[in-house]
C-alpha cells in the first residue's frame, strides 16, 4: 500500500489533455465525497470542473449546507478559510495551491489592525464609537478581530446593507483593507469624501490629525486591489468614442473615478446578471477580472452582445491563476489515497470569533 502523499512534482509537467482526463476520472471515483466550489475569477480550465460557482458571498452561503466530506476551493486563501469556518466540524477544506493568496487581503494584517486600534483608542473609545468592517478579502484573524469588537464582514454584494447596519450601531466605521469599495459604498450612501479620509496604518495616527479623525464617518484603510487598480478613465473615454451607445459596468474595487464614470457599479454577481439580462446587441465595457470578462464575452456572443475588457493590458488575478489543472488533479488524487494535501484549517479560537462576524454578515444580508 502506498503510504506517502503523492508529490506535486509528479504533476508539474503533465500535459493539459492528460490532466483534464485525470481530473474527470478522479471526480468519478470520489463522487459525493467531494464538492468543488469555483469563484468567477478562476480560469476556465479549472472553473469548468466546479459543482457550484459564485462570488464569495454566494459560495459562503452554499458552504453551510454541504454534505461532502471534502470541499475543494477553486479560489484564493481567504475564501477557503471562510469555507472552513462555516463548514461542518468534520469537513475538510482543500485549496489546490497554497500560494493562491490575495494581494489586497495582504495589505492588512493583525499587527497593523491592532496597532490601528491602539492609535484610534488615543482619540476615542474605539468599541463605543467605531464599527470595524472587514471586506471578506482578508485573513481569518482580521475577521476574528471584527467578531471580537462588534464588527462585521462585508462582500462587494452586500457592502451597502452592511454599512447601513454599522451606522445604526456606532457613529463611525473603520473599513479595511479595500479603500475603493469603502469609498464607493460610502459615497453612494451620501457620505462626503472629506468624511472618508484614508488611514495609513504605517503612520502614527494613520497620518491624520485628531480633528480629521473626529470628523470622519468612515476611515478608509490604505489598501487596494492591484488588478482593479489598472482600470482608468481613459479606457472608458476611448470606448465611449468608439461606441457612444455602449454601457460601462465596473466592480467597486476599481478606482473612484472609474466607478463615478460607469453606468453601473457592482459585484461580480451583479455584473454577470446585469449583462445577461440586458437586451441583445448591447455593448459593454467591463471593469473586473479578465477570466470573468472572457467567459462572459463568449457566453453573450450568440446574443450579439459585445463584452469588452476595460484595460488594454492583461490584468488577470495572478494569485487566482495559481489554481491550475495540475494542482487540481494532484489534490484530487491525494484524496483518493485518503492523504489530503493543502488542508486549510483556521485555529479554533480564531475560527469561533471570525464566525461571529461572518454570521452577523449573513444575518444582515
Ligand atoms: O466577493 C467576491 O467574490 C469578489 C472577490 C468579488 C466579487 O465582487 O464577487
Ligand atoms: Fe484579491 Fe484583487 Fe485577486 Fe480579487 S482580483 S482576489 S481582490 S488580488
Amino acid at each position: 500500500m502506498n503510504t506517502a502523499t503523492i508529490k506535486f512534482e509528479a504533476f508539474e509537467g503533465l500535459q493539459n489533455d492528460e490532466c483534464q482526463k485525470r481530473i474527470l476520472d478522479a471526480k468519478k471515483i470520489l463522487g459525493k465525497k467531494i464538492i468543488i466550489l469555483g469563484h468567477h475569477y478562476q480560469n476556465e480550465s479549472v472553473y469548468k470542473h466546479s459543482d457550484l460557482t459564485g462570488d464569495s458571498l454566494k459560495l459562503a452561503k452554499y458552504v453551510s449546507n454541504l454534505e461532502a466530506k471534502y470541499i475543494i476551493f477553486l479560489g484564493v486563501h481567504f475564501m477557503a478559510e471562510v469555507a472552513n469556518i462555516l463548514g461542518r466540524a468534520n469537513q475538510i477544506t482543500v485549496l489546490p495551491d497554497l500560494a493562491a493568496g490575495c494581494s489586497m487581503a495582504d495589505m492588512a494584517n493583525l499587527t497593523k489592525v491592532e496597532r490601528t486600534f491602539r492609535e484610534l483608542s488615543k482619540v476615542m473609545n474605539f468599541d463605543e464609537k467605531i464599527t470595524p468592517i472587514t471586506y471578506i478579502n482578508s485573513a481569518a484573524d482580521l475577521k476574528a478581530f471584527c467578531g471580537e469588537h462588534g464588527g462585521v464582514v462585508c462582500t462587494s454584494t452586500n457592502a451597502p446593507k452592511i454599512l447601513e447596519w454599522a451606522f445604526k450601531q456606532r457613529e463611525k466605521v473603520l473599513f479595511f483593507p479595500d479603500q475603493n469599495l469603502g469609498r464607493w459604498t460610502g459615497y453612494k450612501m451620501g457620505v462626503s469624501l472629506e468624511e472618508m479620509p484614508v488611514w495609513d496604518p504605517d503612520l502614527p495616527l494613520g497620518g491624520l490629525d485628531e480633528k480629521t479623525i473626529k470628523d470622519a464617518k468612515i476611515l478608509l484603510w490604505k489598501g487596494h486591489c492591484a488588478v482593479h487598480q489598472m482600470f482608468r478613465l481613459q479606457h472608458i473615454n476611448l470606448f465611449k468614442e468608439k461606441h457612444p451607445d455602449g454601457m460601462i459596468i465596473s466592480h467597486p474595487e476599481a478606482p473612484f473615478e472609474v466607478c463615478k464614470n460607469s453606468d453601473f457599479v457592482g459585484s461580480t454577481e451583479f455584473i454577470l446578471n446585469t449583462i445577461k439580462e440586458a437586451k441583445p446587441n448591447t455593448k459593454w465595457l467591463v471593469g473586473t477580472e479578465l477570466n470573468l470578462v472572457n467567459r462572459l464575452a463568449k457566453e453573450m456572443r450568440p446574443e450579439g452582445k459585445l463584452v469588452q475588457f476595460m484595460s488594454h493590458v492583461v490584468c488577470e488575478c495572478s494569485t487566482m491563476a495559481r489554481i491550475d489543472p495540475q494542482h487540481l488533479a494532484w489534490t484530487l488524487e491525494n484524496i483518493i489515497d485518503d492523504k489530503p494535501v493543502n488542508i486549510i484549517k483556521v485555529p479554533e479560537r480564531e475560527a469561533k470569533l471570525a464566525k461571529l462576524s461572518l454570521d452577523r454578515m449573513l444575518q444582515i444580508s
